[in-house]
């Protein structure tokens, strides 16, 4: 009984900043679990002075009190029931029930519990393979995009209405890692040939899938607002980190200096069109970048770069060892727009586990919405000692809404302490 109480104790720590209303749900579950134990303890206290016969007059007072602490226990279980259906309202957290009819045959399949042939793995000490997708993908906006994405014939080709941008939406809702499935997906008919020109040659329209997105062809692309980074002859990208075009624009090797020639692999985080890395590979300096495919084909024409596109979102933990990196970069996306600073911090988290003691994290024209967050930024990064070998706050018009405030940007190249 006393698990009771702490459990409510630490619900309420964890949801202090919830809503005014979780507070009284939790207030009103903290009096009717308190009801409960004043209740055992009268149960218990109360017996006893009653019981006073013989031998079987006790026998029967104490089949009536176990009895009692049964139907105490039934009881504690019902709220803690309660309290945990109330914690996952809040959390805004489903749980995926696969015999709901609108889950499909195939995705039910795909999260069975598959035995291993020869039984228990000495090894991991695993029994049976478990496959897994996140408890996001049961929100009411995922699985209806969830459900049709795993309903195909099996061994058929994949459908091919908006597939694509089907997956991207699903895992910017949160519901990743996505499901295997058993069909076949629609690949570029040519592959292109690696080499150092086509990094910044132009990609050909047949190197990448244009299903589901609204331009057919790169030249119909350069001319929206996103192609600019995909061109690579007269576009956004070209001079990028070799050129300077203010002081918060630092050249890779400037950064790559500061390393002192010990950097060899990186990461970059919603690396776009992936320009950051093919400088880098220029430098013999391997970089993989995160990329998702929004309203443009990013992750094949990064590969069709002859770089390494890592289908990822933000949300997601790193899916990399611990003190792997030799540097992480980061621009703009970088948790923008997200109000939490907890959400910040569970981001600088993982960065910080992925770099290497000495590695570096180059912060590249991060967007701060406001002096605010980018006091919050600055006292994040100080709290985790990181060695500030550059650091410049600089202000730009903003050109998107005349007369509005300029926008504060933050460019840092920070170096990772070892700790103890
Ligand atoms: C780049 O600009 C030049 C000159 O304006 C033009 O001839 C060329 O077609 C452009 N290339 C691309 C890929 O847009
Ligand atoms: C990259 O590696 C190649 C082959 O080892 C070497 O010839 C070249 O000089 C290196 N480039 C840089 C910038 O270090
Ligand atoms: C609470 C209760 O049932 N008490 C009983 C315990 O046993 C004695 C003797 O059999 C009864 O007289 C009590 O009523």
């Amino acid at each position: 009984m006393g698990s009771v109480s702490l459990k409510i104790g630490d619900g309420t720590a964890r949801f202090r900043r919830a809503t005014l209303c979780s507070s009284a749900l939790h207030l009103l579950m903290l009096l009717s679990v308190v009801t409960t134990n004043l209740f055992a303890l009268y149960a218990f206290t109360r017996h006893p002075n009653n019981g006073g016969g013989g031998g079987g007059g006790h026998q029967k007072n104490l089949s009536l009190i176990s009895e009692r602490v049964s139907q105490i226990l039934r009881e504690i279980e019902s709220s803690q029931k309660r309290l945990a259906s109330i914690e996952r309202e809040i959390l805004g957290y489903d749980t995926l029930d696969p015999n709901h009819p609108s889950v499909p045959p195939e995705l039910r399949l795909f999260l069975r519990r598959h035995p291993l042939p020869l039984g228990r793995d000495s090894r991991s000490g695993i029994t049976d393979m478990a496959s897994s997708v996140s408890h996001l993908c049961s929100s009411p906006s995922s699985l209806p995009l969830l459900s049709h994405f795993s309903s195909y014939e099996p061994y058929s080709s994949c459908p091919a209405n908006a597939d694509l941008s089907l997956a991207v939406k699903l895992v910017t809702r949160g519901c990743e890692p996505l499901p295997r499935r058993r069909c076949a997906s629609k690949s570029p008919s040519r592959a292109i040939g690696g080499g150092g020109d086509s990094r910044w040659g132009p990609v050909p329209d047949k190197a990448v899938d244009w299903s589901g997105f609204g331009c057919k062809s790169f030249d119909c692309l350069y001319k929206k607002p996103i192609g600019r980074e995909f061109d690579l002859i007269n576009g956004s990208e070209r001079f990028r980190w070799v050129r300077s075009r203010g002081k918060n624009d630092f050249l890779v090797d400037e950064v790559l200096n500061l390393g002192r020639g010990n950097v060899r692999i990186g990461f970059d985080i919603g690396g776009g069109t992936a320009g950051f890395a093919a400088r880098m590979a220029e430098r013999n300096v391997t970089v993989v970048t995160s990329t998702l495919d929004i309203d443009a084909p990013f992750s094949q024409f990064v590969a069709a770069r002859g770089l390494f596109p890592l289908f990822l979102t933000a949300g997601q933990r790193f899916p990399f060892h611990d003190g792997v990196f030799d540097l992480v970069h980061v621009w703009n996306g970088f948790g923008e727009g997200n109000k939490r600073k907890e959400w910040l911090e569970f981001l600088m988290f993982d960065v910080d586990r992925v770099l290497r003691v000495g590695g570096l994290l180059w912060l590249d024209n991060y967007h701060c919405l406001d002096d605010e967050r980018k006091r919050e930024l600055t006292m994040l990064i100080e709290r985790f000692g990181y060695k500030k070998l550059k650091w410049v706050v600089g202000e730009k018009a903003d050109t998107g809404n005349a007369g509005g405030k300029p926008k504060v940007y933050l460019s840092a190249v920070l170096q990772k302490p070892p700790r103890g």
